[in-house]
């Protein structure tokens, strides 16, 4: 069945209204079972074009399912993209708050800071490492809108991959400085460690992630822009956290992050 366009306005109001509301919702492929991967996509950048309509700002790149440890915990075999806006971006001293959330979960990433654009079908990490300016420790919060944290790779992709929020620490590094691949990190919840990982997790090295990604929006003629900020990618599990607990990742050589939820 093809969708029509008034289906995916429907779809997206879905969606939108599950995030505003905070409630978990019904997978969309449980009533399209047919939605494409690349439909999917287009139903993403509706979502985005309406909350930029919204007065919401575009502020960079998120990738998704770029870790094995990811993968598996979700099911899912394949990297995807997603957007991050400006009222995505929350700080290390205002706690985030949990009653604008569904089931959150906080995943360690490495972050880039674009110095140039870059756009292209056939870039490589090389080239990615070329326009990075800085690199930071970050925590992405995922929260998806659907049931149970439960979906198919086209679900994903249309709830914008479970983007929510997302804080990225405050020291900001030259990518030369450090050998990503081999940055270790180790996340804790209230004190305890939560999960452990390494920079080699997502696709042997956060520059191969991000080329891939930038090939990927390449084929839909888009690409990064200067001053784009880029989380690379969960480099372990995503750990589940309520009001009360503090989340803090240490990352060799490349400092800390964490943030507390009221
Ligand atoms: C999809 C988003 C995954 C990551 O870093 O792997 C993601 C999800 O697991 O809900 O952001
Ligand atoms: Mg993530």
């Amino acid at each position: 069945m093809t969708l029509t366009q008034g289906m995916e306005i429907e779809i997206v109001d879905y969606l939108l209204s599950a995030e505003k509301e905070a409630k978990e919702v019904i997978k969309v492929t449980d009533r399209y079972p047919d939605l494409m991967i690349e439909k999917a996509y287009d139903l993403q950048q509706q979502l985005i074009e309406r909350k930029i309509k919204e007065g919401a700002r575009h502020v960079g790149v998120k990738l998704g399912l770029t870790s094995k440890a990811k993968q598996e915990m979700m099911g899912i075999n394949e990297a995807i993209y997603g957007y991050l806006l400006n009222d995505m971006l929350s700080t290390e001293w205002e706690p985030i708050g949990s009653k604008e959330l569904i089931h959150p979960k906080a995943e360690p990433e490495i972050a880039f800071l674009m110095g140039e654009d870059l756009q292209g079908t056939s870039v490589t990490a090389e080239d990615v490492l070329k326009k990075v300016k800085y690199v930071a420790p970050a925590l992405e919060i995922i929260d998806s809108r659907y049931l149970n944290f439960k979906f198919t790779l086209p679900d994903v992709v249309a709830d914008n991959c479970s983007s929510a929020r997302f804080v990225v620490g405050s020291k900001w590094m030259k990518p030369e400085l450090l050998d990503l691949a081999n940055v270790g990190m180790v996340m804790s919840k209230n004190g305890e460690v939560a999960t452990v990982g390494a920079g080699a997790a997502v696709l042997g090295h956060p520059a191969t992630a991000v080329a891939w990604a930038v090939n990927k929006l390449g084929q839909r003629s888009k690409g990064l822009k200067k001053g784009d900020i880029v989380l690379t990618g969960a480099l372990s599990e995503a750990i589940a956290f309520e009001a009360g607990d503090s989340i803090i990742a240490q990352f060799d050589g490349l400092g800390s992050v964490s943030f507390f939820c009221k």
